[in-house]
């Protein structure tokens, strides 16, 4: 078991390495006996959330309603984890306040534009350059990032382990586990 429930709010580009870093502390967590569950584009956006395109309104909205089962999911004393894009601050906000204080712990994962469009590990990047997707985050859509995330993590300068490590600390030392 745990101390205290939470959500682990991970936001950044795509290709950043939200899901890598999410999926290796999920593994950690379920290691040491923790009960958590992670939301990501494979379960809500072809589930809840496949009415939802890209446009604005539909990331305003994709947010609020993962929000909601972020709530959901805390109320049932799970430590959960997201990895959505979130690029806009209002929003991220919203779900903090959505939460009681300490309960939603915003995780910055900070790789440079250029990093993640160099790895591109989906094709989406050289699409998008080419006109192929619209409204593409970092290319013709905007990312606000975090100027106070409770965890900033540099993807460049750290390994997978390395970045896992850094959010296990910060949880032991708030008492979450
Ligand atoms: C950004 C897009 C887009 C556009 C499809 N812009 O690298 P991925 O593939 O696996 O992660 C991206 C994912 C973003 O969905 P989110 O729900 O996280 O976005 S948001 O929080 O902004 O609502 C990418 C893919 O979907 N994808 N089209 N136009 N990412």
């Amino acid at each position: 078991g745990h101390r205290k429930p939470a959500v682990l709010w991970f936001t950044g580009l795509s290709g950043s390495g939200k899901s890598t870093i999410a999926n290796a502390l999920e593994q950690k967590l379920f290691e040491l006996g923790y009960h958590t569950y992670l939301l990501d584009g494979d379960n809500v956006r072809h589930g809840l959330n496949k009415d939802l395109g890209f446009n604005d309104t539909d990331r305003v909205e994709n947010i609020r309603r993962i929000a909601e089962v972020t709530k959901l999911f805390v109320d049932a004393g799970l430590i959960v984890m997201t990895a959505f894009i979130s690029p806009f601050r209002s929003d991220r906000q919203l779900v903090r306040q959505l939460h009681a204080v300490g309960e939603f712990i915003e995780v910055f994962i900070d790789t440079p534009l250029a990093v993640c469009e160099q790895r591109d590990p989906k094709g989406l990047y050289i699409k998008a350059r080419a006109g192929e997707i619209k409204h593409f985050t970092g290319i013709d859509s905007v990312y606000e990032a975090p100027l106070t995330p409770d965890i900033h993590i540099k993807t460049d300068e750290m390994d997978i382990d390395a970045c896992v490590s850094v959010i296990l600390q910060y949880l032991q030392n708030g008492e979450y586990l």
